[in-house]
């Protein structure tokens, strides 16, 4: 049976602050009026960045789309002064929408004339303060910014794996969940979308785990998969840290101390060439056997995350 379970508290400016409707993440505070989950991210990003962190942590570049959720969006925001918001006009210059569709003309507003100049007609992303006032913003500067996520009348209820991502499964080999991504991605943005799902890049520990993450491999149609020169592989978690030659995992183990040293025949072989602009290989990946491989970290590739069962897990279920 589905219930809804509701935890306020009153903060410090009086606004009713709920824990939680249903189960989202442990990371975003559910706002009543807001009628959803909000987080405030305090580490500035370009907007582009901003929009596609608050995406792949399952929410959306927060607009002010009504008093309640710009209300709560200034709660939120406190000293992280100004926030991007998810306005802008980066598909066609003047024409503002949020990341919802919602047009600029629908949102309520408070405008200064100096703060919407296009100025160089070079600033399509919108920004705003704690006093509510908007303006555009050259979309490569660096700013807070606030993720939203509706609840919608759906209960939202976490799996097993920590998350209301269903493609996350967890493994009963290994007590880690997996996800293989079919969007490639290069190593660096991999990094980033399973930091934002509240997991990492896997990292193997022991023969199994490499046997798991080949079971996995193996069972994504071929179509699915964006090869490399003509050959199967995916990004995981190890790099040289920049002393080439040189393999730890993204956690700081050598390959052995993890568990898991078995690297391909003839690898790791530091392939260089025109095609890579003579960078050479300082990324880890795994072919479908999960044998292990350097590989160029821009090539755009799929890879697999891997998540612990109670990172992002809500708090009462611990
Ligand atoms: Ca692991
Ligand atoms: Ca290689």
């Amino acid at each position: 049976m589905f219930y809804i379970l509701v935890l306020c508290v009153l903060s410090y400016n009086s606004v009713t602050e709920c824990m939680a409707n249903g189960e989202f993440r442990s990371d975003y505070t559910y706002y009543n009026k807001a009628g959803g989950w909000l987080k405030l991210h305090m580490v500035p990003a370009n907007w582009h960045d901003a929009r596609l962190r608050c995406q792949l942590e399952g929410a959306v570049l927060a607009s002010p789309l009504n008093p309640e959720l710009k209300s709560s969006m200034i709660d939120i925001m406190g000293k992280f002064d100004p926030v991007y918001t998810g306005i802008h006009s980066t598909f066609s210059k003047g024409d503002f929408f949020s990341i919802e569709g919602v047009p600029l003309s629908a949102i309520p507003a408070v405008w200064k004339h100096y703060y919407v100049d296009s100025y160089a007609d070079d600033e399509g992303c919108i920004i705003m303060r704690g006093n509510e006032h908007m303006g555009d913003f050259k979309c490569s500067n660096v700013n807070y910014f606030i993720c939203y996520k509706r609840a919608d009348n759906k209960t939202i209820t976490q799996n097993e794996c920590g998350t209301t991502d269903s493609e996350y499964k967890l493994s009963t080999v290994t007590g880690s969940c997996y996800k293989f991504h079919r969007t490639p991605r290069t190593w660096s943005r991999a990094y980033m979308a399973c930091a934002a799902e509240g997991g990492h890049l896997a990292i193997i520990n022991s023969q199994e785990e490499a046997n798991v993450l080949s079971e996995i491999f193996t069972a994504i149609p071929k179509k699915d998969i964006t090869k490399v020169r003509g050959q199967t592989l995916a990004h995981i978690g190890f790099h040289d840290w920049n002393e080439h030659g040189s393999w730890l995992t993204i956690h700081g183990q050598t390959l052995k101390e993890a568990g898991y040293n078995t690297w391909a025949l003839h690898e790791p072989n530091n392939v260089t060439g025109t095609h890579t602009g003579w960078v050479g290989e300082y990324c880890g990946s795994i072919y479908t056997n999960g044998q292990l491989n350097d590989i160029w970290c821009d090539y755009i590739i799929v890879f697999i995350c891997e998540k612990n069962p109670l990172s992002l897990a809500m708090n009462w279920k611990q």
